[in-house]
């Protein structure tokens, strides 16, 4: 027997962290088992001679004791059964805050156009995503090689026919069936999903929204299309709104044009978000194509009617100035927590 051993052991006993009963237990066992080091050494002495008996006894009787009363005070203090069974949070604690959701951006801006036509007398429609070539481009009086047809820039789902699925590229193809089946006049707005083959950048993506117009009656002129979109942009953008129109083309309109609101973040001066210019471009429109009348069975003879198209997503740039279109579709919960407080919806 040695004095350090017993040095040892009570300083292994100081350094002792338990946290568990678990642990407490295996302690015992280490120094007070039938194989523990504290047994151990009263082995040894059992042997000893009477002088070295007389040194050691006290010794070890004092290990043993504090032994014994250092794991009990453990046995005490760490968490055991018993005290796991007590609550273990605060019940009183204020629970977790129900955070409300919101709509997204460009769900607020198709409500807010859909809004202002229903005030103009106009029905909603909706339509198929997956539609076939006739209603998307033959109707539509586009070419038979004109690209969109191509597999460039339209995603198909069949192919190798005369008249191939695909996914619609505009809504342009709800108002041809509206046409198809609805009575005159016709007065109707048609916002959707439409999906194009592009890639994606900060201003394209393959699937973007857009809501169309259409209305056709007995002698509806240009002048009919230029007071619905100067009333639509006034109640878009405000009472002060201009409008400009920059002759242009699209296979279903003759004539055609695209349609600048003026800026209203600088009203005209120039800024960053006008380019400089004042103006900003919002949509394409024209008067329906008489091909287009008579695909769908109007008489073009006695009936005339405009039409124009918008994509929601650029709207709702040019009211919240954003400026990269990958945010409508990325569910980043810091851009969409941005509209939680739209106060008109
Ligand atoms: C744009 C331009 C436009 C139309 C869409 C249309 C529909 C029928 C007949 C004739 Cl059924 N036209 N739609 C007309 C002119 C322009 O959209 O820039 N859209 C994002």
């Amino acid at each position: 027997m040695k004095r350090e051993d017993i040095e040892r052991i009570a300083a292994e006993l100081n350094e002792l962290k338990c946290k568990t009963q678990k642990e407490v237990e295996e302690a015992r066992i280490r120094f007070l088992g039938k194989k523990g080091e504290v047994t151990r050494l009263f082995e040894e002495f059992r042997a000893l001679d009477k002088d070295l008996k007389r040194e050691f006894g006290k010794t070890l009787n004092d290990l043993k004791q504090m032994v014994t009363n250092r794991i009990e005070e453990m046995k005490d203090s760490v968490g055991g059964e018993v005290a796991e069974e007590g609550p273990k949070q605060d019940l009183s604690m204020p629970g977790d805050p129900y955070e409300l959701g919101s709509r997204h951006p460009v769900s607020i801006v198709r409500q807010q156009i859909v809004d202002i036509f229903r005030k103009f007398g106009y029905d909603v429609a909706e339509g198929p995503e997956i539609e076939d070539d006739y209603h998307v481009f033959e109707a539509l009086n586009f070419p038979a090689n004109h690209p969109a047809r191509d597999m460039q820039d339209t995603f198909f789902v069949s192919a190798g026919h005369l008249n191939p699925l695909l996914l619609r590229t505009h809504t342009s193809s709800v108002q041809v069936r509206t046409m198809e089946k609805m009575p005159l006049p016709i007065r109707v707005v048609c916002p959707g999903r439409v999906f194009r083959n592009e890639a994606i950048s900060a201003r394209a993506h393959c699937i973007f929204h857009q809501i169309e117009g259409l209305y056709i009656d007995e002698n509806v002129t240009f002048a009919d299309l230029k007071q619905a979109l100067l009333l639509f942009a006034r109640e878009m953008f405000g009472p002060d709104t201009q409008i400009r129109m920059r002759p242009s083309y699209f296979p279903f309109t003759e004539p055609s044009t695209e349609v600048d609101v003026s800026c209203n973040i600088c009203h005209g001066k120039g800024c960053n978000v006008c380019k400089g210019t004042g103006w900003l471009e919002i949509l394409g429109a024209g008067m329906v194509d008489p091909n287009v009348l008579e695909a769908s069975g109007i008489d073009s003879k006695k009936y005339s009617g405009f039409a124009f198209g918008m994509g929601l997503e650029r709207i709702a740039m040019l009211k919240w100035q954003v400026n990269d279109l990958r945010h409508y579709f990325e569910n980043d919960m810091r851009f969409l927590g941005e509209f939680r407080t739209a106060p008109e919806v």
